[in-house]
């Protein structure tokens, strides 16, 4: 039997997907057993009417817990933290509680969706390659700025403080993508790449990285 197989929940997943990631790092922290679904996006199977019916705008992830179906990672994980409150996501001071939204919306409002698949594939398809990875670059470099900027005078070992909250949860696969995927060049971003090490230490980040998942093949990083 498949790990997590027969578990209530099932997260619809695909290896590679850093707002799938953002799901597996937080249930992972919360010890939240799961089954994971595998969803191909090359194949594109994200788009096939058993797919939409539980993501009607055909993205990864999706969360299944019995007749409750939520998608869309931040949907997703607001949702476990109220579900599973143990290991808050959320810290109790106001100001550090908005600093996590505030950083996790930079990375799935402001970078996250300019370079997801469909953007990539349409630069590619209309400008080609180079121009797709320079779109790329250009916009998680401003990003990343951006959070070198806001997480400065907030983070401690981690991204706001001591103990790992919703920053962290959408920072670390932003960062392992730009490094393993875009090859982006981390030394101007000092900050992101020092929480980058914190979280490669931690088992549930590590479990959540797309080499660990189900369905990538034996060499992915
Ligand atoms: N806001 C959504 C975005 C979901 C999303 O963009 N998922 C990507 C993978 S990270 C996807 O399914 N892309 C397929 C495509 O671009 O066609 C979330 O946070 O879940």
């Amino acid at each position: 039997m498949a790990a997590g197989e027969g578990c209530p929940l099932k997260l619809y997943s695909y290896y590679l997907s850093t707002c799938a990631q953002r799901v597996r790092i937080a249930l992972n922290l919360k010890g939240i057993r799961f089954e994971y679904k595998a969803v191909d996006l090359m194949k594109g199977e994200h788009l096939n009417p058993d797919f939409l019916k539980l993501n009607p705008v055909g993205f990864v992830p999706a969360l299944v817990d019995g007749d409750i179906v939520v998608a869309d990672s931040f949907a997703i994980i607001m949702y476990l933290e109220e579900k599973y409150p143990h290991h808050p996501l959320l810290p109790s001071d106001l100001y550090k509680r908005a600093i996590n939204y505030q950083a996790a919306n930079i990375v799935s409002s402001s970078i996250q969706p300019l370079q997801n698949l469909i953007v990539e594939n349409y630069i590619e398809e209309k400008c080609g390659v180079e121009d797709k990875l320079s779109w790329v670059h250009m916009i998680i470099g401003k990003g990343f700025l951006a959070l070198e900027k806001l997480l400065k005078d907030h983070a401690g070992k981690f991204a706001t403080g001591d103990e790992i909250y919703l920053a962290d949860v959408f920072l670390a696969p932003q960062i392992h993508g730009a490094i393993n995927r875009f090859s982006v060049d981390m030394s101007k971003f000092p900050l992101l790449s020092r929480l980058n090490d914190e979280y490669n230490a931690i088992a549930a980040f590590q479990d959540a990285e797309p080499s660990k998942q189900p369905d990538a093949p034996q060499s992915s990083s």
